[in-house]
């Protein structure tokens, strides 16, 4: 039989924010022949599959771009505080085409299946196109949210109406108008898409299984003026993001909630509700590492909330009651809470009356209510983290599957890389900061850092570079360690610990002792010859 494989130094999974800029590092910078295979239809990742409506950014948008390339940054300006998810996809597609990225790019190749040939020293992958390629070096650059988490209900294939997975959402443009819409899921997605939603539809019925804290986004439109301004300090704003642990540019104001003078706390808290974003969290240092700093700020989200909703109920259904403000990743809205007080908005509490089943019309409570409904949106999440990385059906050495590999939770090592699994790296992989910071800043950190690598076993001929048990099983633990010294775990349903997905082994997956830290630390591994890493020829 002959092989029909195509060959290449490098596959990188995947076309988002991470592969694109993978691509570009290992083509201009290593010149190895490279290909990316990306699932989707097009560019984008994340943003190619989110495209429900009010999805947007929640870091600010001239933080949420690539820092790389200055002319990049001096070229494209940004038309909002925070950018939509149309305008981030029109900015990806403006960096392939400025760096010409798609000619190395299949689309519509999902990899169902990769494996490690010891003897050749070279993964084979296979895509769902049937088509196979080999390369000396896999990469995945597959996102951290990107596997639908689809609930199972009794009878939902009944249902005659339209069904909607946010992060599955349809190119065509989906119409709300007269129609009576169910939405399950109150986390980032369910909270932007409801008032966007509310807004066309007849009715709208929340189905909420645990209430949400939510910061008001607070988006406006940016001036000329000021992306001219923000070029002018392109540096200081690149500096700010390094130093910081999250890769937001905020410096830690250096003050605790509990310290702080009561009524100067609250006027802090009030300029920084005002001003809006993720950064309201950041007023204090000490929200996620004491509980009664957080309990303080977490009473002044549920007071905005009771003062915002009209209906003393529906406000108290809306309150936040099992986990510390922060400890799932906080949402930031426009008018979400608001929206509760329109007539055709309902809000069902789900602890309460549970989902029974679904029937041909609607949805069926566990009380006997029947919600007659024209569309179901699932706004429940994914499978983060690790979902997109074992569906892809990934075999090291010996066969050795990913899965088995994580059967308790993923272990990696710097959440690159992973024992048994050789010349495979992750990008923002579990037991990498990733979710817990502004993406782009991750990415690039990770993507320097395996190119740097990829550089220097190829000048010194390594054909295979793989990582030993034990510094993994160190890392992991250490990534465990520092979690559990802030209040992070404290939200016991949280997708950080994989309890969203029923049988999913609950381990804290990002690490949370800051991107600055976790930045110093892969540089001493570099400095150190590769520590943990093995190489051979
Ligand atoms: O998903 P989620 P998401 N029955 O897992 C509920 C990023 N993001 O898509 O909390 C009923 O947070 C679930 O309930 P519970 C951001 O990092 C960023 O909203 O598990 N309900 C929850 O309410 C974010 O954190 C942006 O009890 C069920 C909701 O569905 C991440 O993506 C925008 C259920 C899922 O919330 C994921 O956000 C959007 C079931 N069987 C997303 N299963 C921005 O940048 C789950 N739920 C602004």
């Amino acid at each position: 039989m002959t092989d029909t494989s195509e060959n290449f130094d490098a596959i990188i999974v995947g076309a988002g924010f991470s592969g694109l800029y993978q691509l570009y590092c290992l083509r201009e910078k290593l010149n190895l022949r490279t290909r990316v295979l990306e699932a989707g239809g097009g560019l984008g990742g994340t943003w190619y599959w989110n495209r429900y409506p009010g999805a947007r950014c929640d870091s600010e948008s001239h933080t949420y771009c690539y820092y790389f390339d200055q002319s990049l940054l001096e070229e494209w300006s940004w038309s909002e505080r925070y950018p939509g998810q149309e305008e981030i996809l029109k900015y990806l597609n403006f960096c392939a085409q400025k760096f010409d990225l798609e000619r190395d790019i299949n689309y519509n190749e999902r990899v169902v299946d990769a494996s490690w040939d010891s003897e050749a020293k070279l993964w084979r992958i296979k895509t769902q196109a049937e088509k196979t390629y080999c390369a000396s070096f896999l990469i995945t650059a597959v996102g951290c949210l990107s596997s639908a988490n689809m609930p199972t209900i009794d009878g939902l294939k009944n249902f005659k109406g339209e069904v909607y997975h946010t992060g599955q959402w349809p190119h065509e443009s989906v119409n709300f108008t007269n129609k009576s819409v169910v939405v399950v899921g109150t986390g980032s997605t369910g909270i932007q898409a409801i008032p966007e939603i509310a807004k066309q539809a007849k009715s709208v019925y929340v189905l909420q299984r645990t209430p949400n804290f939510s910061v008001p986004a607070r988006n406006r439109p940016l001036s000329k003026e000021f992306h001219s301004k923000f070029v002018s300090q392109i540096d200081v704003w690149r500096s700010k993001m390094l130093e910081s642990r999250h890769g937001h540019p905020w410096v830690a104001p250096n003050r605790q909630v509990r310290k702080t003078d009561p009524e100067e706390r609250i006027r802090i808290m009030e300029a920084a509700w005002r001003h809006g974003g993720l950064g309201f969290r950041e007023s204090f240092d000490d929200v996620l590492l004491d509980e009664e700093s957080n309990t303080i700020m977490s009473d002044f989200i549920r007071q905005k909330i009771r003062d915002t909703v009209k209906d003393p109920e529906t406000a108290k259904k809306l309150l936040p009651k099992d986990h510390p403000f922060g400890t799932k990743r906080p949402p930031i809205d426009t008018q979400y809470f608001e929206t509760f007080n329109r007539e055709h908005v309902h809000l069902i509490d789900l602890k309460e009356n549970g989902i029974s089943s679904c029937f041909s019309e609607g949805v069926l409570l566990s009380d006997g209510t029947k919600i007659f409904a024209d569309m179901i949106v699932f706004a429940t999440g994914f499978d983060a983290m690790t979902g997109a990385l074992q569906k892809m059906n990934i075999r090291g050495k010996g066969g050795f599957r990913l899965q088995e590999a994580w059967h308790a939770g993923p272990r990696t090592y710097l959440g690159l890389a992973v024992p048994e699994f050789p010349n495979m790296f992750i990008i923002t992989g579990p037991g990498s900061p990733s979710v817990l910071t502004n993406m782009p800043r991750a990415i690039e950190q990770n993507v320097d850092w395996i190119t740097d690598l990829l550089s220097h076993v190829i000048q010194n001929d390594y054909a295979e570079i793989g990582v030993a048990q034990a510094n993994a099983k160190e890392w992991t633990a250490h990534v465990t360690d520092v979690a559990n010294k802030t209040l992070l775990p404290k939200a016991n349903h949280s997708w950080y610990l994989g309890a969203n997905v029923p049988g999913k082994p609950r381990v804290f997956m990002p690490y949370a002792f800051g991107l600055n830290h976790y930045r110093d630390h892969c540089a001493s591994v570099a400095k150190n010859g590769y520590e943990g890493f093995v190489m051979t020829k």
